[in-house]
């Protein structure tokens, strides 16, 4: 019988509602670029109360040593979340209302001293998977090589002088 060689997921990101997917695909597309093993979960501090709660409580057991949460609106999701696990809690606001993520970002930034969660900035996806892929590779030397080369090649990406005037 094949055995099952699929890495562990080491990173969870969490969303509120199928409505993020889209905000929330380049945490997951970030990770994958940089080979780390994660999963992606829809799941609700409001409409899967319980979903949640289990969900958060099992994460540790199960390896996974870092959550990103992203949710729009009263996003309470990241600090539900917190309240269950002890591992790190990435926030993403989102803006999927009229008040265009500044409700999600404050519900998301503004936890009472105790229950800690991380918060990005509104749609900060993309940086929630580097700031978790950079926790990771505190203990894991080959992953903080992939990391500088990303940022060597961003930087790389930045032209520098574009135009004088006048020409020469
Ligand atoms: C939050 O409410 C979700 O995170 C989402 O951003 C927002 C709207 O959810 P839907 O009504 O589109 O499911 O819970």
């Amino acid at each position: 019988m094949a055995r099952n060689t699929r890495p562990k997921p080491e990173v969870a990101i969490l969303m509120g509602s199928s409505s993020d997917m889209e905000a929330m695909a380049p945490a997951s597309q970030c990770l994958e670029r940089l080979g780390i093993a994660h999963e992606v979960v829809v799941t609700s501090a409001h409409r899967t109360p319980e979903r949640t709660t289990r969900y958060a409580r099992a994460a540790r057991g199960r390896g996974i040593k870092v959550l990103i949460v992203g949710a729009g609106r009263a996003a309470h999701l990241a600090g539900v979340v917190a309240a269950h696990t002890t591992l790190p809690v990435l926030g993403v606001p989102l803006a999927s209302g009229p008040l265009a993520g500044v409700d999600a970002l404050l519900s998301t930034v503004q936890m009472p001293a105790g229950i800690p969660v991380a918060t990005l900035a509104i749609g900060g996806a993309e940086n929630a998977a580097l700031l978790a892929a950079e926790i990771l590779a505190l203990s894991n030397p080959a992953l903080a090589g992939r990391l500088e080369r990303e940022r060597r090649k961003r930087a790389r990406a930045v032209p520098g002088v574009v135009r004088t005037y006048p020409d020469e």
